[in-house]
């Protein structure tokens, strides 16, 4: 049994999801030759995260270890099989897609509806990644319609060109998702207690 937080990445084919993910856990190869992700690969690695004393003790921010876990996996029919599996114990969640693709956030709206069945976790555990590389313009054709998107906190991430923002918009968001489940286990333990 590991204490590592679990993250999943979703997201069509192709939005980029297993380079941002050797990125985050800064694997050697981070950028390469396009390779489909077959079912599920996880990288676990340690995330300094920022936690908030807001006690009268320490009001300083500390610095300190976690472990995550990041569930890069493909979402074809084999693995939709599988969803309550992956699903399961899942503490965030983030939504990639490629901002140049024109179904793009379609499919992921319908990929969120679907996962958040089984998720069934509050709109702050998600957030939805904008990818961009490269001269990539988003599709001005049409405005994009972002659905049951728009509730959800959204960021445009390139980490070819600001890789260190990319780290600290990840390190923040994980530390109120983190922040968020501690929380929710202290509430239990009361509720527990009180029984
Ligand atoms: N230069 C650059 N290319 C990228 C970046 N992200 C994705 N790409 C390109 O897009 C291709 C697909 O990216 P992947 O990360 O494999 O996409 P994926 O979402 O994991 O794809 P599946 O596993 O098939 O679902 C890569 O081979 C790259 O060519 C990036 O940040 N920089
Ligand atoms: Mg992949």
């Amino acid at each position: 049994m590991t204490n590592a937080a679990k993250v999943l990445l979703l997201g069509p084919t192709k939005s980029g999801k297993t380079t941002l993910a050797n990125f985050l856990s800064d694997a050697k190869d981070a950028i390469g030759q396009y390779r489909p992700t077959v079912g599920c690969r996880i990288l676990e690695f340690q995330m300094e995260s920022l936690s908030h004393h807001s006690s009268s003790r320490s009001a300083a921010n500390n610095v300190n270890n976690s472990d995550i876990q990041l569930w890069d996996s493909s979402v074809d029919r084999n693995v939709s099989n599988c969803l309550p599996a992956l699903a399961s114990d899942a503490a965030g969640v983030l939504l990639v897609y490629d901002i140049t693709a024109d179904d793009h956030v379609a499919e992921l709206e319908e990929l969120y509806n679907v996962w958040n069945n089984y998720l069934e976790l509050s709109p702050s555990r998600y957030l939805v990644v904008a990818r961009k590389w490269g001269d990539g313009q988003p599709n001005r054709k049409r405005t994009i319609k972002m659905g049951s998107l728009a509730r959800l906190s959204r960021v445009e991430w390139d980490i070819d060109a600001d890789g260190p923002r990319v780290q600290n918009e990840f390190v923040s968001f994980m530390s109120s998702v983190l922040l968020d489940v501690r929380r929710k286990r202290e509430e239990e333990e009361i509720t527990i207690l009180k029984e």
